[in-house]
């Protein structure tokens, strides 16, 4: 192999590997499952947090390339058949000043727009609506205090192996159904999830009820410690409509891995009619919006993609493509 397509290979292998552990949740609210790099932001935080990776990563690359010349040039040129007497040079105090400086002003380069980006994500001037979220061992709480409505909890459909019960397993087969990631209402026993109006700012309080939580929502760029006795702050906008999914992201305990956030983004009318029907009746409430969004339902992620075998045949299937 020539070392250029070697190279070509490298840079398009590594980012990939870089990013397997996280795919699965990652990529979960795109269509395009075996995509690479970072999944499509839907959120103006998000795609700060892109572009500030983007700038960063050029960066890095600019330094390894930099330095990488500078090694070359100095085994070739100063080798010892070359330079058989080497200088006994020390302390350059020009060079001294140089080498301090650069470093810092590369520092300083990254510090500035680090800071306004953790200062955009921290809060909203202007607040459409505000979402309380509370964490438990092991479920999320959510209220809506400027539309009235109390605090409801979402948990997670218990999957195949955990639980056979006929009325999970008919949970299991509607379309929007995501394993380990989708949300139902415990009294009910029908899907419940998060709605929220799409362009809007949403303010989210966050706090826990017994250890700490993290709420985090990647594809919004989203994440914040839910803390006992404290009330954090933050906030996002979605740009489109969509089912979107999320996890804890603090080890909160034994089930910290199952309780995942499940978001369905929707229009404004459909919002307004979600809040009517939450006040008196919370299933159906929940039913309207599953027949709204069941268009963003996306191709289940089964379990034969996370295996070695399973991903070779994917990636085949796409290079076919
Ligand atoms: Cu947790």
């Amino acid at each position: 192999m020539p070392m250029s397509r070697f190279l070509t290979f490298l840079a398009g292998v590594f980012p990939a590997l870089l990013l397997l552990p996280h795919h699965a949740l990652a990529q979960l609210h795109t269509e395009d499952i075996w995509a690479t790099w970072l999944p499509e932001p839907v959120s103006p935080t998000k795609l700060r947090i892109h572009a500030f990776n983007d700038y960063v990563n050029g960066m890095v690359f600019a330094i390894v390339v930099v330095v990488a010349i500078l090694l070359v040039y100095t085994l070739v040129r100063f080798r010892r058949n070359k330079n058989p007497t080497p200088s006994r040079t020390t302390h350059n105090v020009r060079l001294e000043i140089i080498w301090t400086l650069i470093p810092c002003l590369i520092v300083l380069a990254i510090v500035i727009p680090s800071l306004r980006l953790l200062y955009f994500t921290d809060r909203t001037t202007k607040p459409d609506l505000t979402l309380k979220v509370t964490g438990y061992q092991w479920y999320w709480g959510y209220a809506y205090p400027d539309q009235g409505i109390e605090e409801f909890s979402l948990n997670l459909i218990p999957n195949e192996e955990s639980d056979a019960k006929k009325e999970f397993a008919a949970l299991r087969d509607l379309p929007a159904y995501q394993r380990l990631l989708s949300t139902y209402d415990l009294a009910s026993g029908k899907p419940a999830f998060v709605v929220l109006p799409v362009k809007k700012n949403i303010r989210v309080l966050t706090t826990g009820n017994d250890v700490i939580h993290s709420w985090a929502m990647p594809a919004f760029g989203v994440k914040k410690d839910a803390v006992p006795g404290r009330l954090n702050e933050t906030w996002f906008r979605v740009d489109r409509p969509g089912i979107y999914y999320g996890q804890c992201s603090e080890i909160c305990g034994i089930n910290h891995a199952y309780m995942p956030i499940e978001i369905r983004v929707v229009p404004d009318d459909q919002f307004a009619r979600w809040t009517e029907l939450m006040k008196t009746d919370q299933p159906a409430a929940m039913d309207y919006i599953q027949t709204q969004t069941i268009q963003f339902a996306h191709r289940k992620i089964e379990d034969r993609h996370l295996t070695l075998p399973g991903m070779w045949q994917e990636l085949k299937q796409a290079v076919q493509k």
